[in-house]
């Protein structure tokens, strides 16, 4: 496929004038400049992703099937078939605004290097297929006339462009006479071409940077590059090589962009950076027929949860080679939009906190206000700790009355059952004063053997990432796993002195389900271990009450599972 040079060489030149002339600018912006050219994105809180081009009309995935699932001469020319007739960009944008989602951000380009708009500096796009429309222009208008941010995705690696030192599979083999800086000059001009002709943009969300190709002296001029060209831009953190990994974070000291990006996860409670959590409503990022879907809980759950860590999220849907978003997708997704119409005041142009995520649910707050959000009720109600201002109203948003006390000691919560709401209980406070005052708290999990010395006969790929001691870390997003394979298992905890305990709960991980199908509860006494009682399957938020039992050793001993078991907590509770 051609790609245009002579052009290139002007272009490179006038943007190396132009982006000295940008150190000044991007240097100058001040933290309260930052904040404000990222407000709008912090109060929205929750937007459409979308992973679309030729390769859905395979189902495979996009970008990292070519060169596996599909060869990539046939990849390659998938394009010469691609014609979604019925796509539509008013309806896509529709039923993003329908879900109560405040921007949009389409893949201009994958890691494939198809590009999905009509761009002068390459053939390989949408206006060589049978479908020959410009989809990023149509969505582009389609958003501006209903209020929804425009911004785009864009591949930093490109497995097909020659000039692009590795190619497919997965960045796995290497072009014959590649030229970094040349592809450099090309993705600059790509990107000029995206906000000159498309903008402006809400967001370059920049992806593919995880490759030795990319360095953290080209991230720094490309964000210099992007902030010039539109300086109200916001650009992610993987515009440079300082991200950690699939949570997203940015390592200490290394150049972030705007924002942290964890993927496929639930950022952690964090509210002196913003990020925003990037997941899939299936599991694959570009189509595939009959892909598991999410339920409503735990869609709405996840954006909740990111909303109470102060976080957005980035909510992801793979379009049909047909044009059309799949019909039940755009149920799902209408479902949510359908509980935020609601109850949308506890999510949009709200901060996460103060009482930090767990497994009890999460809090937002704006102005005098804190929104709980309950979703899991502990049998004599959800115990909040003490905060530095007075609750001087409550009240029940999802109904029913709440019985609500503030001591010295903390609050405590409580409502009917009756009242309880399978996904979220919305609890509103009003308070003597703003909610920003009050330094974010945990709420204790109050389980014995949170943050205690944990160990485990196994552990997956002796990965710290699924180390015993995240099953003890209060955080249900972190989880202790085991080999692929493993069908007897036993995690143990020293609770450092002995505690006397009554119930237990065991929180299996929910995507693998039930897989622990025997266990015993045990506990040290003296040399031996003592089986407290004998059970069967797991799931999500297992609990059993016992007699009191006094012991400082523990263990969940697994007689038999189906596949390596794994626990996001085990917890002991006094009573
Ligand atoms: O490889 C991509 C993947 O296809 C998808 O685009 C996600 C979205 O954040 N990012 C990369 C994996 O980290």
């Amino acid at each position: 496929m051609k790609i245009r040079a002579q052009k290139l060489i002007i272009a490179a030149a006038t943007l190396a004038a132009f982006s000295t002339a940008v150190v000044n600018s991007s240097a100058q912006e001040t933290p309260p400049q930052r904040d404000a050219r990222l407000a709008w994105w912090r109060a929205a809180r929750f937007g459409m992703f979308i992973h679309w081009g030729p390769v859905s009309l395979k189902g495979t995935e996009i970008g990292w099937s070519r060169g596996a699932q599909v060869p990539a001469e046939e990849y390659d020319q998938l394009y010469q078939q691609f014609n979604p007739t019925k796509f539509n960009a008013d309806e896509w944008v529709k039923v993003a605004k329908d879900a109560g989602m405040k921007y949009l951000v389409i893949t201009s380009k994958h890691h494939d290097g198809f590009c999905i708009w009509d761009t002068k500096l390459t053939d390989y796009n949408i206006m060589r297929t049978p479908f020959g429309r410009d989809v990023v222009k149509e969505l582009a208008a389609a958003c501006k006339q209903q209020g929804i941010a425009f911004c785009t995705y864009h591949s930093i690696c490109d497995w097909y462009h020659p000039d692009y030192p590795l190619g497919s599979p997965g960045g796995k083999t290497s072009k014959p006479n590649p030229n970094m800086d040349r592809y450099n000059a090309y993705l600059k001009n790509q990107l000029a071409e995206l906000i000159q002709n498309y903008g402006p943009l809400g967001i370059l969300w920049f992806d593919g940077e995880w490759e030795k190709p990319w360095t953290h002296e080209r991230g720094v001029d490309l964000y210099k590059h992007v902030r010039a060209l539109q300086p109200s831009i916001i650009i992610n953190n993987r515009v440079g090589v300082g991200r950690a990994g699939m949570d997203g974070g940015t390592a200490d000291g290394a150049f972030g962009g705007d924002y942290d990006t964890p993927e496929q996860r639930i950022g952690k409670f964090q509210n002196d950076r913003p990020w925003e959590s990037c997941i899939t409503i299936c599991h694959q990022w570009a189509w595939k027929p009959n892909d598991t879907m999410k339920s409503l809980k735990e869609c709405l759950q996840t954006l909740i949860y990111c909303a109470g860590g102060d976080g957005n999220l980035l909510f992801n849907v793979g379009p049909m080679p047909t044009g059309e978003i799949e019909p039940r997708q755009v149920q799902r997704l209408n479902e949510m939009g359908a509980w935020l119409k609601n109850y949308g005041e506890s999510i949009y142009a709200t901060r996460g906190g103060p009482f930090k995520p767990g497994k009890w649910g999460v809090s937002t707050h704006q102005g005098n206000t804190i929104y709980l959000h309950v979703f899991n009720w502990p049998a004599e109600g959800v115990a909040l700790p003490v905060i530095n201002k007075r609750i001087t109203s409550s009240k029940a948003l999802t109904g029913g009355t709440v019985e609500i006390k503030q001591t010295g000691e903390g609050i405590s919560l409580l409502i009917p059952p009756a009242d309880r709401q399978e996904i979220d209980t919305l609890i509103e406070l009003k308070l003597d004063g703003p909610a920003s005052e009050i330094p974010p708290v945990a709420v204790g999990g109050s389980s014995l053997a949170e943050g205690k010395k944990a160990t485990a006969s196994n552990v997956f790929q002796r990965q710290s990432g699924y180390a015993p001691g995240k099953a003890f870390d209060g955080d249900s997003q972190t989880r202790w796993a085991t080999d692929s394979g493993t069908k007897q298992a036993w995690l143990e905890v020293d609770l450092g002195k002995p505690e006397t305990f009554s119930r237990v709960v065991i929180d299996e991980w929910e995507g693998g389900g039930k897989r622990v199908q025997s266990f015993e509860l045990q506990y040290q006494s003296g040399e031996e271990w003592k089986t407290l009682f004998k059970g069967t399957t797991l799931g999500p938020n297992w609990q059993n009450k016992f007699d009191p039992v006094t012991a400082r050793q523990v263990r969940l001993n697994i007689l038999e599972a189906t596949e390596g078991p794994t626990l996001n907590e085990f917890e002991l509770y006094r009573k």
